[in-house]
């Protein structure tokens, strides 16, 4: 078959999510890049440009230089902080879906959408690196300044204060995970929006859509691993397409 026009592929995709009785919208750091929050790969500019992202973000780094890894995310949720939720999350609060992201900004909350499944945790919750208690929300306002800065000690038991985020090599909440799971394998349409594909288990959420007879649409400038189990590949900026389709 011809592959669709571009008008016909968003046509489609409207009618598929419109008919949906159970739809679910996956969403990766492409979600947020409209609302000037940069993606996880370009989340190293300027001071952390120097660094790997997939290195920064780890146990192993905050164990090595605490105040590094903690003023990268203090910078992060400063910078989320100052702005705003796009059209993309807007459309996306229109509906009744269940959100998923890989996210730890709050736009989807600030756009409406109900408890949103945090698979990576939040730049919201930091909670103590040794007996977990949560920490109090950093003071709002900060002048986001880069650079390192030296974390909180816990007021329970002194250890340091680390970001309420999933690192690599850490496990996802299964609580999240199992709900996002259980979403995705009783979804009629799941829509995966912004996300390079490349990071486990999330990857896997569409998959489990589509090996269970759902329909899976993306939306993504780039091609992605994601491709092949998709229904309809809409390439296109996530602010913009999903006005479209999601009415
Ligand atoms: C785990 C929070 C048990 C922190 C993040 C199986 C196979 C291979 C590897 C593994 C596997 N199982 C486990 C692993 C190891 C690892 C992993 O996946 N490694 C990969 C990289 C090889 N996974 C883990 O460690 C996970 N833990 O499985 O525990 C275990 C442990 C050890 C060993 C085995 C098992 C934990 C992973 C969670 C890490 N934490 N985030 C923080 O934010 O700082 S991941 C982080 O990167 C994001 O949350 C996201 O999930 C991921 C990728 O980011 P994306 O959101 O995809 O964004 P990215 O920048 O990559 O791309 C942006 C996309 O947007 C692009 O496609 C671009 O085209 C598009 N875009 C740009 N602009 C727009 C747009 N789209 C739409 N509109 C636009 N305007
Ligand atoms: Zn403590």
């Amino acid at each position: 078959m011809e592959p669709l026009s571009e008008p016909a592929q968003l046509r489609a995709a409207a009618a598929l999510i419109a008919g949906a009785e159970r739809l679910v919208v996956l969403t990766g750091a492409g979600m947020s890049a409209e609302s000037g929050v940069p993606t996880f790969r370009d989340a190293l500019t300027g001071l952390w440009a120097r660094y790997d992202a997939q290195a920064l973000a780890t146990p192993e780094a905050f164990e090595q230089d605490p105040a590094l890894v903690w003023g990268w995310y203090e910078w992060r949720r400063e910078l989320v902080e100052r702005v705003g939720p796009n059209a993309g999350h807007e459309a996306v609060a229109r509906r009744d879906a269940v959100v998923i992201t890989q996210n730890v900004d709050d736009l989807h909350e600030r756009a409406g959408s109900k408890n949103p499944i945090h698979l990576h945790g939040s730049l919201f919750t930091p909670r103590c690196s040794g007996c977990g208690r949560a920490a109090g929300a950093p003071a709002v306002g900060g002048a986001g300044t880069e650079g390192p800065r030296t974390p909180p000690s816990c007021e329970h038991c002194q250890s340091l204060v680390r970001p309420g985020v999933v690192w690599f090599g850490e496990s996802l909440p299964v609580d999240a995970l199992e709900k996002a799971v259980e979403a995705a394998a009783n979804a009629d349409v799941l829509v995966t929006v912004g996300t390079s594909g490349v990071v486990h288990p999330a990857a896997e959420i569409p998959q489990v859509t589509a090996k269970l007879g759902g329909t899976v649409i993306q939306v993504n400038p780039q091609p992605t691993p994601l491709d092949p189990f998709c229904a309809v590949n809409l390439r296109g900026p996530a602010a913009t397409v999903l006005p479209e389709i999601i009415r």
